[in-house]
């Protein structure tokens, strides 16, 4: 480079009378584009060559990394599961197949409860303790509302900030976007997956409110539902309907001030519970309590899961459960696939607003209008279109 003053480096369109000075600092360019390091001629192609873009791991590497549990290989064949472009469905399921004979030996547990009650606190606190225990613990949450509020995963990922540094542990955010039947799938096979990791046991929180509750129910073993404290009349606000599936009440902060409206609140849940239907064939529904603060109670109900697991594969309906679980997740695929071809085929598509338009204003019947769609419907040529798609 040369020295100040041996030659003039003021830029051209600097006033040649001017202060030398007058760009404050000018320096002088480098003659020629040398790599300080390694004296070669500078190519920044060759640079971007030293570091090339990440690879996507193929089926086989997915099988084997997910096998051998390796956190990062999971995530991938996870994010694989969840993608929506039609090219990676068959990747995926091959993914997936191949680490069938690895899946189901966890238990898998579904908490739910109103947004408040504490489910991600209690997770954060229990998936502590089963970690520390020795168990391989997976989180994953049900939210068919995430593509909409966006936000709600969020702010649990900063809750359960201590146990995402577990080693132990994989926590997965709920799929975002789609419908509740394609989240549904992806979280069902996101388990699957985490199964065939080595995870002993799944936690699934539901984060929305309503259909999601029943989703999960549909993918797990034992259900919890997290209350809180309250009057009779909050009591009255909880739907029967989920009490009739759960297998556990818990009510949540008994700590502190609180303790003794817990104790109460618990005794009015488990007099409830006796009007109601057992969840589980062969095993009996109480109210609990815990903190998922202080950690008191969470023992008690590891202890409850295992008693839950034993019991309940001692009388076979375990594995009855599994299996109509399996049988009612192909017919809801199977539900889905037709809906799909029916309303994505481009006949229906076309006829569909003037048919609907006469069945509105009374010129045919419902029943009728739905024979003529029917009768429009060529399930090979929808077949075939959906088949070129996901070529
Ligand atoms: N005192 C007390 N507070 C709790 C307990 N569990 C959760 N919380 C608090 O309740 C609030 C909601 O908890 P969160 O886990 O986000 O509830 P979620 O919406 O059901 O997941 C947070 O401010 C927690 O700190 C508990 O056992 N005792
Ligand atoms: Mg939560």
């Amino acid at each position: 480079m040369p020295e100040t003053g041996e030659k003039d480096i003021r830029p051209s369109w600097v006033p040649l009378k001017k202060d030398p000075n007058f760009a404050c600092s000018v320096m002088g360019g480098i003659d020629s584009a040398v790599n300080a390091v390694s004296e070669e001629k500078y190519n920044p192609v060759d640079k971007i060559r030293k570091f090339p873009l990440r690879k996507k791991p193929s089926p086989e590497e997915l099988i084997k990394g997910v096998s051998e549990g390796d956190r990062k290989t999971l995530s991938q064949a996870i994010t694989l599961i969840e993608s929506n472009a039609p090219r990676d469905f068959d990747k995926a399921q091959r993914v997936l197949q191949a680490l069938l004979p690895r899946t189901g030996k966890a238990l898998r547990i579904g908490i739910s409860g109103v947004p408040g009650a504490g489910k991600s606190t209690f997770i954060e606190s229990f998936g502590q303790m089963l970690c520390h225990q020795g168990y391989k613990v997976a989180v994953l949450a049900v939210d068919p509302t995430s593509s909409i509020t966006g936000g709600s995963i969020l702010g649990d990922k900063t809750r359960m900030q201590m146990l995402s540094r577990e080693p132990n542990c994989f926590i997965r955010p709920s799929p975002a976007k789609g419908t509740l039947g394609g989240v549904a799938r992806k979280s069902r096979e996101t388990m699957l997956l985490c199964e065939a990791a080595g995870c002993d046991v799944i936690l699934v929180e539901t984060v929305g409110v309503g259909q999601s509750e029943i989703t999960v129910r549909s993918m797990v073993d034992f259900f919890m539902l997290v209350v809180l404290t309250g009057a009779g009349d909050d009591l009255q606000g909880i739907k029967k309907g989920i009490m009739e599936v759960a297998d556990a009440i818990v009510v949540n902060k008994a700590d502190g001030d609180n303790l003794p409206k817990a104790i109460v609140t618990q005794g009015e849940y488990e007099r409830m519970i006796e009007f109601i239907r057992p969840a589980t064939e062969g095993w009996k529904t109480h109210a609990y309590r815990c903190s998922a603060l202080t950690k008191e109670g969470l023992l008690e109900l590891w202890a409850v899961m295992r008693k839950f697991e034993k019991v309940t594969k001692e009388c076979g309906s375990f594995d009855r459960r599994r299996k109509s679980q399996t049988i009612s997740w192909v017919n809801s695929m199977i539900d889905e696939h037709l809906h799909n071809l029916f309303f994505e085929d481009p006949m229906i598509k076309g006829r569909l607003p003037a048919v609907m338009e006469a069945a509105v204003n009374g010129v045919v019947s419902p029943s009728q209008a739905v024979t003529e769609l029917i009768n429009a419907f060529d399930i090979d040529r929808a077949s075939m279109r959906h088949r070129n798609q996901n070529k």
